[in-house]
C-alpha cells in the first residue's frame, strides 16, 4: 500500500475548505494514516521545499507556507502518489482542469491550496519531515 504526504496549505485552512478536500480523498478510497494541524517553522519549510532552494519564488513560497497553520496528512492506498497528483490538478491553478482540487478551489500559483508528494522517494522524505513512525497509523 502506497503512502503520500498531503499538505492542505494555509490558504485552504483560511478559506475553510479542508473538510471538502479531505472528503474527496476519502470518497476516492484512500485511508488516513496520519493527520495534524501545524504551523511550519522556516527551517521545516526549507527542508520540505529544498529542491526549490535556488528558484526565484523560494522566499515567497517559504513566507506563504509558514504564514499560518496548515493541515498535514498522510494518506494510504493503491497508487496514492499518482492518483492524488491527478486529483490536485496542475501546479498553476489557471491551467488546472475544473473538477481537480486546484481547478475548483484556487486561482493563484502560490496560494494553490494543496501539496502532494511527486514520487516515492519524495514521499518517504517528506513524510519523515512531518510525522514520526509512531504517528503513522498505517
Ligand atoms: O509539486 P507542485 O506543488 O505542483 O509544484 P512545484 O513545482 O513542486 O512547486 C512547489 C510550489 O511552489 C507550488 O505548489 C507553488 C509554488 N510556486 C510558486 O510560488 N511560483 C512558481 N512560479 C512556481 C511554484
Ligand atoms: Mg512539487
Amino acid at each position: 500500500m502506497e503512502k503520500t504526504l498531503l499538505l492542505l496549505k494555509p490558504d485552504a485552512v483560511v478559506k475553510g475548505v479542508c473538510g471538502q478536500i479531505i472528503d474527496r480523498f476519502e470518497k476516492r478510497g484512500f485511508e488516513i494514516a496520519a493527520i495534524k494541524m501545524v504551523q511550519l517553522t522556516r527551517k521545516q519549510a526549507e527542508i520540505h521545499y529544498y529542491e526549490h532552494t535556488d528558484k526565484p519564488f523560494f522566499q515567497e513560497l517559504v513566507d506563504f507556507i509558514t504564514s499560518s497553520p496548515l493541515i498535514a496528512m498522510v494518506i494510504a492506498g493503491e497508487n496514492a502518489i499518482k492518483v492524488s497528483r491527478i486529483m490536485m490538478g496542475s501546479t498553476n491553478p489557471i491551467d488546472a482542469a475544473a473538477g481537480t482540487i486546484r481547478g475548483d478551489f484556487a486561482l493563484n500559483i502560490r496560494k494553490n491550496i494543496i501539496h502532494g508528494s511527486d514520487s516515492l522517494i519524495s514521499a518517504e522524505r517528506e513524510i519523515k519531515n512531518f510525522f514520526t513512525e509512531k504517528e503513522l497509523y498505517l
